[in-house]
C-alpha cells in the first residue's frame, strides 16, 4: 500500500469527546448509545459492566452458522485481547457456563428477523456474560458487529492492548430497515489486487453493509477471467486509467472474494458493463465493435464513447456465455448489466440490445440489475434499478416502480463516494456537487424521489469510482466517514435519523478506525476527539 498525499491534517482545534445518550453514563456506558448505525431500540443498565477476560468462553447453538459466527467474533477479540477465547457449541439444553458470550440461533426472537429483510437480534449484557440471539446466523453476525462496538476502541488494535474490556451493561434490539446495504468498487478504471478487495470486505462488515458490488468492466479494463472468451481478461484487463498495468481477478480469486464476504454475510454483485462503456472488450475482440475493428486500449477517463455491435449476433454470443460464467460463479441473485451512459446508441438500438440482455439475465435464473437508465427497456420480473442521478425526480424510473421495478438508492450528489468533500480535496471528482459527511447523511432513502415508496425502495449503496483513486489508503480516505453514513441510512430506522446526535456517534469512532489503521477524512463537521 503506498501512501497518499492524503488531509490528514486536522482543520479545526480538538474538542472534548462527546457524550451522548443519558448524562448518567459514563465513558464506557456511553458505548451503548454510540452504535453506529443506530439500532431499533438501546436500554443501558447504568453501572453494570460484563467483563471480558482470559477466562472468557464463547458458546454458540450446535449448528454450523452459528458456530462459524462464533470463530469470527473469537478471530476479531483474540488480536488485541490476546486471550485465548475458546469456541464451542452447546447442546440444545445446556445453560451457558458463567464468564460466556453466547451465540444463540432462536426462531421466535424478536423482532421478526426471520421475515424480510433478514438480520434482526437481540443483544443482553450483564455483569455475568453477554447473550446476542437471532432467528438466523445472518442476526447473530450483525449482533456480533454491535458487540465489537461496545468495546473500547482498542478491540481494533492488531497487537495486544492492555484493556480492561469491559462491555456496558443493557440490552439492544435491531433490526435492518433495508436488505440491500451496499458498496460498490470500480476495480476497471484502477484495478486492486485481492488484499485490498478484502480489505474493502472488512470494510463493509464493520458497518452491517451486506452487498459488494464490483464494476468489473469499462472502457479502461476488463477484470474477470471468461474461460470462453480469453482475451478479454488477458487483453481487455492489461491497461487501466494513466496507462498502469492493471490486471484481473482468475475465477479461483473472484470464487475468494465470494466466499470472504459470505463469511461476512455478503453478497457479491458482479457488474459487466453494457451496452457502452466497453472499449475494454472491444480491444479485446474487434468483432464486438460496430464496425468489426478493434479500438486501441483506452487510458483516459471520458465516458460514452464505446459501444458493441447491436446488429451482430456475435455480441449476444459474447454476452450469453460472460454472464454464464458469471451466474455460474456467483451464489447470489443479481447480475448487474450496467445500462448506463451508451450516448452511441439512439433509444430504438439502446431497447433492443439491453432487451435482450436482460432476457439472457432471466434464462440464467439471475435477477437483473441496471443503472437506472435502464428504466425505458422492457419490464422482467423482480429488475432492480439502481438510480444515480442528482435530482429527486425521473419519470422513467417511477414508470418502471408502477410496473414492479424496485430501487436501490444511489444519487450521485448523496452517495457518490468519488465526488470531493470540499474544494480542497485533492482526490476524486466535482461533476455531481460536494459531499461532506451531512450531506451524505442526511436525506430519507425511503422518501427521496418522487413516485419511488420506501416498499419499492429496496435498500442504498455508495458506489466508489476509481478514475483518481489508486490505493487502500485513497479508499480508505473517500470512503471514511461516509460509507458510515450511508450505511446508517440503509439499516437504522427513519425515526432515529438525527444529525447532531448521529455526528457526535461518529465522532466517537475514530478511535476506532485509528486502531484499525483505516484513513479517514477529518471533516471539519464533526466534533472529533483529541488524537491520543
Ligand atoms: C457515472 C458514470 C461512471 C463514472 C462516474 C464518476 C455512472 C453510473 N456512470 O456514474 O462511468 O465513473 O459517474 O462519478
Amino acid at each position: 500500500m503506498s501512501s497518499a498525499p492524503l488531509e490528514q491534517s486536522r482543520t479545526h482545534p480538538p474538542v472534548p469527546r462527546p457524550r451522548t445518550g443519558s448524562p448518567a453514563l459514563d465513558g464506557v456506558g456511553s458505548r451503548l448509545t454510540e452504535v453506529i448505525p443506530a439500532p431499533v431500540s438501546v436500554r443501558p443498565t447504568p453501572g453494570v459492566r460484563y467483563l471480558l477476560t482470559a477466562g472468557t468462553t464463547i458458546r454458540t447453538s450446535d449448528d454450523p452458522a452459528a458456530l462459524a459466527v462464533g470463530e469470527h467474533l473469537a478471530d476479531l477479540l483474540r488480536p488485541a485481547t490476546g486471550h485465548p477465547l475458546p469456541v464451542a457449541t452447546l447442546a440444545a439444553d445446556d445453560t451457558p457456563p458463567a464468564d460466556t458470550v453466547t451465540l444463540l440461533l432462536e426462531p421466535a426472537t424478536e423482532p421478526a428477523p426471520a421475515t424480510e429483510p433478514d438480520g434482526g437480534y437481540r443483544l443482553d449484557v450483564t455483569a455475568e456474560q453477554v447473550v446476542i440471539r437471532a432467528a438466523t446466523a445472518t442476526g447473530l453476525f450483525y449482533g456480533v458487529q454491535t458487540l465489537r462496538q461496545l468495546l473500547p476502541a482498542e478491540i481494533e488494535s492488531t497487537t495486544v492492548a492492555p484493556g480492561p474490556w469491559e462491555v456496558p451493561g443493557g440490552q439492544i434490539v435491531d433490526a435492518p430497515r433495508f436488505a440491500y446495504r451496499g458498496a460498490m468498487l470500480d476495480v476497471s478504471r484502477h484495478f486492486f489486487e485481492m488484499p485490498d478487495v478484502l480489505r474493502f470486505v472488512d470494510q463493509l462488515a464493520r458497518y452491517k453493509l451486506n452487498h459488494l458490488h464490483l464494476h468489473l468492466t469499462d472502457d479502461q479494463g476488463w477484470r474477470i477471467a471468461i474461460a470462453s472468451w480469453p482475451r478479454l481478461a488477458e487483453i481487455g484487463g492489461a491497461t487501466e486509467v494513466d496507462g498502469g498495468t492493471g490486471g484481473y481477478y482468475t475465477q479461483a480469486d473472484y470464487r475468494t472474494i465470494v466466499e470472504y464476504a459470505a463469511a461476512r454475510r455478503i453478497t457479491v454483485v458482479p457488474e459487466i458493463d453494457l451496452p457502452g462503456h466497453t472499449n475494454a472488450a472491444l480491444s479485446a475482440y474487434g468483432e464486438l465493435a460496430p464496425d468489426g475493428v478493434a479500438p486501441a486500449p483506452y487510458t483516459g477517463t471520458e465516458v460514452g464513447f464505446s459501444s458493441v455491435a447491436v446488429a451482430s449476433e456475435r455480441t449476444y454470443d459474447f454476452v450469453d456465455d460472460v454472464l454464464g460464467e458469471l451466474a455460474a460463479l456467483t451464489p447470489g441473485p443479481y447480475l448487474h448489466i450496467g445500462g448506463d451512459e451508451a450516448f452511441k446508441l439512439d433509444a430504438t438500438d439502446y431497447g433492443t440490445v439491453m432487451n435482450r440482455v436482460q432476457r439472457i439475465v432471466a434464462a440464467k435464473s439471475k435477477t437483473v440489475v441496471g443503472w437506472h437508465q435502464l428504466a425505458p427497456a422492457e419490464h422482467v420480473p423482480g429488475r432492480v434499478l439502481q438510480y444515480w442521478g442528482t435530482t429527486t425526480s425521473d419519470e422513467n424510473v417511477a414508470s418502471a416502480v408502477r410496473q414492479g421495478a424496485r430501487v436501490i438508492m444511489s444519487p450521485g450528489n448523496r452517495t457518490y463516494l468519488d465526488m470531493k468533500y470540499t474544494d480542497a480535496t485533492t482526490l476524486g471528482q466535482d461533476w455531481a456537487g460536494l459531499i461532506d459527511v451531512r450531506t451524505a447523511y442526511d436525506w430519507d432513502p425511503g422518501t427521496y424521489l418522487d413516485g419511488v415508496p420506501a416498499e419499492s425502495v429496496l435498500g442504498v449503496e455508495a458506489p466508489l469510482w476509481t478514475e483518481t483513486i489508486r490505493t487502500v489508503a485513497e479508499i480508505e480516505f473517500m470512503t471514511y466517514p461516509r460509507l458510515v453514513a450511508v450505511a446508517e441510512l440503509a439499516w437504522s430506522p427513519a425515526t432515529t435519523h438525527d444529525w447532531d446526535n448521529f455526528r457526535l456517534r461518529l465522532a466517537a469512532h475514530s478511535p476506532r478506525w485509528t486502531h484499525a489503521n483505516i484513513h479517514f477524512h477529518p471533516s471539519p463537521e464533526i466534533p472529533w476527539p483529541p488524537t491520543q
